[in-house]
C-alpha cells in the first residue's frame, strides 16, 4: 500500500455545523509527517472561515493504529532539538489547542508518542476498546518537550504520567477510562454514533461562550510561570539528551527495525 498524496492526508466532511478530519495516510500508520501535519494546521485553518461549531478528529475508518506518532524518519539526527517551537507536531498541537470551537478526538486504534499528545491536546476523546496509548520518548532515547509534558500535568496523577513515560507500555482503553484520559469510552459499533451526538449536542450550544471558555481554560492550563534559569537548566539538560548517542541510537534501532542498546551516553 503505497503513501497518499499530500492532498489526500487529511481528509474534511463538513456536515451543518459539525466538521469531521480523518488522518488518511494508513499506508504509514498516520505518522505525522509534517506533509501530513501541515495539512491538518491548513485543514483547522480552512474550518475558521466556516460556521463550524465542533470540530471531530479521527483517524479513517480502516485504521487499526490511530497514529504511530511523529515520523521518526523526520526527527534531526541530534545538535537540534527534536521537538522544537516550530516542529510541525507542536504547531499542529497548538493549532488544536488554539482553534475556536471544540475538538473532540474519536479513537479507534492504538496511539503512540506524539499522537498521545495530540488526542490530549483534544478538548474531549471519545475511545472504543481497541484503543491504547503509549507515551515513547525513552524507546528512542528523546528528552520529551516542556510543553508537551505540562500537557500531561494536572491532568494525569503524576505516578501514572511517570509509569506511561519510563515504560512506554500502551495504556489500554479501559485504563484511561479508569483515569478519566478518555471522556467516554463506548463499544466500536457506538463510537462513530456515540461522538456525533456528542457534538451534536455541542453544536446547539451559544458559540461565543464556547469559544471564550475553551480558551480561557487553554490560558489557565497552558502558561504555568517557570523562572528563567530553571527553563535554562533544563532546557540544557534537554540538550546533552538529544545530542547523545543514544538518541542516535534509538533511531537507528527503529529505522534498522532491531531492539536499540542504550549505553547511557
Ligand atoms: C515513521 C513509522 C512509524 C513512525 N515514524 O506496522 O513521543 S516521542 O517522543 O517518542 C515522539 C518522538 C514520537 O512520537 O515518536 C514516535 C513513537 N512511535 C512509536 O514508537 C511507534 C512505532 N511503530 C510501531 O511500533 C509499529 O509501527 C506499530 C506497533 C504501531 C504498528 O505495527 P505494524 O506492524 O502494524 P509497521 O511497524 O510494519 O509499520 C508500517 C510502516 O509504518 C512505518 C514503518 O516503518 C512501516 O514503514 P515501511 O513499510 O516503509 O517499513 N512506521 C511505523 N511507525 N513513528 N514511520
Amino acid at each position: 500500500m503505497s503513501e497518499n498524496p499530500a492532498s489526500e492526508m487529511v481528509s474534511v466532511a463538513v456536515e451543518g455545523r459539525i466538521a469531521t478530519l480523518a488522518l488518511n495516510n494508513s499506508a504509514k500508520r498516520n505518522a505525522l509527517s509534517k506533509v501530513l501535519l501541515d495539512a491538518l494546521i491548513a485543514a483547522l485553518d480552512s474550518l475558521k472561515a466556516r460556521d463550524v461549531r465542533v470540530v471531530i478528529l479521527r483517524a479513517s475508518a480502516d485504521a487499526k493504529v490511530w497514529s504511530v506518532g511523529h515520523d521518526i524518519r523526520e526527527l534531526p539526527h541530534g545538535h537540534e532539538d527534536p521537538l522544537g517551537y516550530a516542529d510541525p507536531l507542536e504547531r499542529a498541537l497548538r493549532a488544536i489547542r488554539g482553534f475556536p470551537t471544540p475538538v473532540i478526538a474519536m479513537v479507534h486504534g492504538t496511539v503512540w508518542g506524539g499522537a498521545v499528545d495530540l488526542v490530549l491536546s483534544c478538548d474531549m476523546i471519545v475511545a472504543d476498546e481497541t484503543a491504547s496509548f503509549a507515551t515513547t520518548p525513552v524507546n528512542l532515547g528523546l528528552p520529551y518537550n516542556t510543553t508537551g509534558l505540562l500537557h500531561f500535568i494536572g491532568r494525569l496523577p503524576m505516578n501514572l504520567i511517570k509509569e506511561m513515560f519510563f515504560t512506554a507500555m500502551p495504556l489500554k482503553a479501559e485504563d484511561a477510562a479508569r483515569w478519566h484520559i478518555v471522556n467516554h469510552l463506548v463499544p466500536s459499533v457506538e463510537l462513530e454514533s456515540f461522538t456525533w451526538a456528542l457534538a451534536e449536542g455541542i453544536a446547539t450550544k451559544a458559540p461565543l461562550a464556547v469559544t471564550v471558555i475553551k480558551e480561557q481554560l487553554r490560558v489557565l492550563s497552558d502558561y504555568q510561570p517557570i523562572a528563567a534559569q530553571v527553563f535554562e537548566r533544563i532546557q540544557d539538560m534537554r540538550r546533552k539528551v538529544y545530542d547523545s548517542a543514544d538518541f542516535q541510537e534509538g533511531i537507528n534501532a527503529f529505522l534498522e527495525k532491531r531492539k536499540p542498546e542504550f549505553r547511557g551516553i
